[in-house]
């Protein structure tokens, strides 16, 4: 018997007296995206060069030209003709243009001072004092993009996340479980004596086509094993996503790499490991395989400071060299629960789920300046900017509505912000924003003594609408630039990582690991390099912001020094003793505990969850060879990453 979907497969004579490893629970966990199904199947999409590649579009270049984006003197998205002659994000335009003389690089469109819309414009790199960067262009596009995945996978059986604004994470088991039920009528039959941890026939094939995909090999103990349903699985995953890459090649023009595994954290790795225009499938049998060549600071959440302490502490350098520790090694050195997430994430487990929640939380537009600006007028004009850069962004968020709005300030190292209820009832257009905007700024300027200004930022948070019940914990979360703009702003020096119960407990540890706590207890600061006006923010610094800052900065009377980010106020709060130095900071942390609660409460479960530090946060994906580009990067984080789960889920 030969499945006509698995033309090229090699059929198996007699079935009838082997049986699967998996079980009917396996298959009905399935169907309900049940994060802990070892048949799950999970995609991660990754457009390839992508600013580039919006240019290329926009413009009409030939696919083999080569084109890197510019914003200012830095190139900041390079495509893969340019990448053959060496030019890369790191290259000045000078020195990309030296390696490759027929280099087009097409300048980010800017915002102008005085100007009421973003525009492409031949003179924009010299003008970084009166310009800032637009990236609507880009957002736009990312917009495009996810649609269109949405409308390529079955309404009623996708769960689809945007991760970032050239990524997205697919849930496909349901889908997957349709597929598999339709081409393998024994899989409808009910488990038999209606036991569903009874095992299910094994899949009616030996060898499975899996046409040119980046197929990982397999772990060396899996090679002499027949495919089981989760290769079969992941097969269909790989089919349905070779089908949404030809949809958005086709109907778009972009090219994107893919990753299919049966988590996100492995199918995250494998979209990056392949590039361009490729797509890598991770089977189960295959994961140890794939990880092991990794080096651990390359791993998603190993980045930076927390993975060189890892590293360190362990005296290892990749994967594989770490695999020998044990889990009571593990935990003894890093605690309980860290030593646990490591010791799952290097195996490749990952049971975060894919959220459909898509929808942001607070917006915000930065400018620093330098030169410093020294008038009303000058600071006016920018709030114009902002105001019609926030409105033209409102106006793609579905009616939904912030009901608070802030500016920041920041003037001889001290930051001032004040904040104000947007009153509801009225139309919420370009206008409203810059007039209540204006109010701020008169409040500042009110106090005097308040020139030069070197930063505006201004932020509309609080957005209504959202039912708690729905949000999720992530609900709660400043992600990208607007966290990365308020948190470089404020020079805000930690939000706690950790719930503070674990980081009281890690406080009690004390030898190797203690290095490593410490990033539980408070990340990194920022460096404030008018970060903000790149989408690099929202790319590398998507991460956990425990709590809103935007309505943590609550007060408008909080004046920050922070020319030595010193503080001579601390708090420690109230439910886990975690201590802090800045009053938004315990606000923030406080906010999160709620934000938990409520998850918790809806899920109906209390685990465990960790928050991986946000020094370790990096874009992960830069293993073996064909990643190692990445290296050096900020990191990048998705929704489902930022709370690790234990215990199962
Ligand atoms: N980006 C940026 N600054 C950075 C990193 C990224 O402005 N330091 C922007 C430009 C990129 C986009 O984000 O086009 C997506 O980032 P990726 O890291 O996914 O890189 P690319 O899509 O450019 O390339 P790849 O093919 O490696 O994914
Ligand atoms: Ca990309």
């Amino acid at each position: 018997m030969s499945s006509p979907q698995f033309p090229e497969s090699s059929p198996v004579t007699d079935t009838s007296s082997r049986k699967s490893q998996f079980t009917y629970r396996h298959l009905c966990q399935l169907a309900s995206f049940a994060p802990s199904c070892p048949l799950r199947v999970v995609a991660h999409i990754d457009l390839d060069a992508f600013y580039a590649q919006c240019e290329m579009v926009r413009l009409g270049i030939p696919e083999d030209q080569p084109l890197a984006v510019q914003q200012w003197q830095n190139l900041i998205a390079v495509n893969y003709p340019a990448r053959g002659f060496g030019v890369g994000r790191h290259c000045t335009i000078t020195d990309a243009k030296k390696l490759c003389p027929n280099l087009v690089a097409q300048h980010v469109a800017t915002w102008r001072e005085g100007d009421d819309k973003w525009a492409y414009r031949e003179d924009a790199a010299a003008n970084v004092a009166s310009d800032k960067v637009s990236l609507d262009p880009y957002r736009l596009q990312s917009r495009k993009i996810l649609q269109l995945i949405k409308e390529t996978l079955p309404s009623n059986l996708q769960r689809v996340e945007k991760a970032s604004i050239d990524e997205v994470f697919c849930d496909l088991s349901a889908q997957v479980h349709s597929i598999l039920l339709e081409r393998f009528p024994e899989l409808r039959s009910p488990p038999p004596h209606g036991d569903l941890t009874g095992r299910l026939p094994r899949p009616p094939v030996v060898a499975l086509n899996w046409m040119a995909d980046a197929l990982v090999d397999l772990d060396e103990h899996a090679e002499s094993q027949d495919p089981d349903w989760d290769d079969v699985a992941i097969l269909i995953g790989s089919e349905i996503i070779r089908d949404v890459r030809g949809q958005i090649r086709e109907e778009l023009r972009y090219a994107c790499s893919a990753g299919i595994a049966n988590n996100k954290l492995l199918s995250k790795l494998g979209s990056a490991y392949k590039k361009p225009n490729q797509q890598t499938v991770i089977r189960s049998r295959a994961i140890q395989h794939f990880l092991s060549d990794f080096k651990i600071t390359k791993i998603r959440n190993f980045g930076g400071k927390f993975g060189d302490n890892v590293t360190s502490t362990f005296g290892v350098d990749t994967v594989r060299e770490l695999l020998p520790v044990t889990l009571d090694q593990m935990k003894l050195k890093l605690g309980d629960d860290t030593g646990t997430w490591v010791y799952n994430t290097i195996r490749g487990v990952d049971h975060s789920e894919v959220s459909s929640r898509t929808q942001i939380k607070s917006m915000l537009s930065a400018k620093s300046f330098r030169p410093a600006i020294h008038t009303v007028e000058q600071a006016t004009r920018w709030l114009r900017i902002f105001a019609a850069d926030i409105s033209s962004r409102l106006g793609e968020e579905n009616r939904r509505r912030p009901r608070t709005i802030n500016l920041h300030y920041r003037h001889d190292g001290q930051m001032k912000s004040r904040q104000a209820p947007i009153a509801q009832g009225k139309a919420l257009n370009e206008q409203l924003l810059f007039d209540l905007s204006r109010t701020l700024l008169n409040q500042i300027l009110s106090e005097g003594n308040v020139w030069p200004c070197m930063n505006l930022s201004l932020s509309v948070g609080g957005f209504e609408d959202s039912v708690v019940g729905n949000m999720g914990i992530g609900g709660f979360l400043v992600k990208g630039e607007e966290a990365q703009a308020l948190r470089s702003s404020a020079k805000d020096p930690g939000f706690p990582i950790l719930p503070g119960r674990q980081a009281a407990k890690r406080r009690r540890l004390d030898g190797a690991g203690e290095g490593i706590h410490r990033f539980f207890i408070r990340h990194n600061t920022t460096n404030d390099h008018n970060a903000s006006e790149t989408e690099d923010n929202a790319k590398g610094l998507e991460d956990l912001v425990p709590g809103d800052p935007v309505t943590g900065l609550r007060n408008g009377n909080e004046e920050k020094n922070e020319a030595d980010g010193a503080s001579s106020e601390s708090s420690e709060c109230s439910r886990c003793g975690a201590s802090f130095d800045w009053p938004q900071s315990l606000q923030s942390h406080q906010d999160w505990h709620l934000a938990k609660d409520l998850h918790d409460e809806e899920r109906g479960q209390s685990r465990a969850t960790i928050h991986p530090p946000a020094s370790a946060r990096s874009k992960g994906p830069s293993g073996p060879a064909p990643s190692s580009k990445r290296a050096g990067r900020g990191g990048k984080m998705e929704h489902g990453q930022r709370k690790l789960t234990f215990g199962g889920s």
